[in-house]
């Protein structure tokens, strides 16, 4: 749940905000004040901190048997074409999720023992120059009024600009959107913001990225010699409820339409029509701002 009530709020800042504790005692204000809206992510709360601020963290997490256990996976099961941006989730006849989240579970289980994984894969980038993955946000998969969901990447190789790194922008996850199958791409007025404007994750073997997933993030084409790949999970809270925002031809004008699908939603979901698993289940539409993200809401975050 988000730590305190909408309700709750304006009185409480008003008490905290009075000019005499103000001018007293600003840093205390203020670390109330973050700590009043924080959301907890997670328990550990240097990197809940973190979390909430920057949308993103990273971790020395993963052990190098388990880095190890991946890379064998990884050559075991995907063949990767030329210049191909390859999503193992979209390949159904080797799709190593189950083994991915084995292989992490122990290391999830530590770090966030109440989340639990609804997607994972493995996601390369042979040598070349059109590897680079556009501006965006991922998919919702949690009422995000209400709770957070969070993604995991983790590279099995050295990254940096040069084969192929995470690139984000730091507290764009403030910039909340619907997200989902049909929805009109919620960055597509700011593909032009150019690279360094945004943080490169220069990131080692054994560190992850763990990053709320409504965080503007990019990857840069790999330039280097190797495949880049990286193996990746999407985590929801085990309380919560999957779900999966779309817009399907039923769908209200100026709405989406929230269903409810099964842990096996990515396995089972058709990405090229949109079709959905006959086992979603529609909760309702809900009304959603259909304008893109501008580079106006950006301007605190470039
Ligand atoms: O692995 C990459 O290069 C990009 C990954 C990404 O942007 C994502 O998983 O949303």
């Amino acid at each position: 749940m988000l730590r305190g009530s909408l309700f709750a709020r304006p009185l409480l800042c008003r008490v905290w905000l009075s000019p005499p504790l103000r001018s007293a005692c600003p840093i205390l204000c203020l670390s109330f004040l973050m700590k009043f809206y924080m959301y907890q992510y997670i328990e550990n709360s240097g990197v809940n901190e973190i979390l909430n601020i920057n949308g993103f963290v990273i971790i020395d997490l993963v052990a190098s048997s388990i880095v190890e256990s991946l890379v064998e996976l990884y050559n075991n099961t995907q063949e990767v074409d030329v210049n191909l941006f390859q999503v193992s989730i979209v390949n159904k006849e080797k799709d190593p999720k189950d083994k991915i989240v084995e292989l992490f579970s122990s290391t999830l289980g530590n770090f966030a023992p109440g989340y639990t994984p609804v997607a994972a894969g493995f996601i390369s980038k042979t040598p070349g120059p059109d590897t680079a993955m556009r501006i965006h946000q991922d998919w919702n998969i949690v009422d995000e009024r209400q709770s957070r969901s969070l993604a995991f990447w983790c590279p099995l190789q050295h990254v940096s600009k040069e084969n192929g790194a995470l690139f984000v922008l730091p507290g764009s996850h403030a910039v909340r959107k619907l997200r989902g199958s049909n929805i009109p791409f919620s960055c597509r007025d700011i593909q032009d913001v150019p690279f360094d404007s945004f943080v490169e994750l220069k990131m080692e073997v054994g560190q992850c990225v763990i990053y709320d997933p409504c965080l503007i993030h990019r990857s840069a084409p790999n330039h280097s010699k190797d495949d880049r790949v990286a193996a990746i999970m999407g985590l929801k809270k085990k309380s919560d409820s999957f779900l999966h925002y779309t817009i399907q031809d039923s769908t209200p004008a100026d709405c989406v339409s929230v269903y409810e699908v099964q842990d096996s939603f990515f396995d089972d979901f058709d990405f090229k029509s949109n079709q959905l698993p006959t086992s979603a289940r529609l909760l309702r539409h809900e009304s959603y701002d259909v304008a893109p993200i501008s580079l106006e809401d950006l301007s605190a975050f470039l």
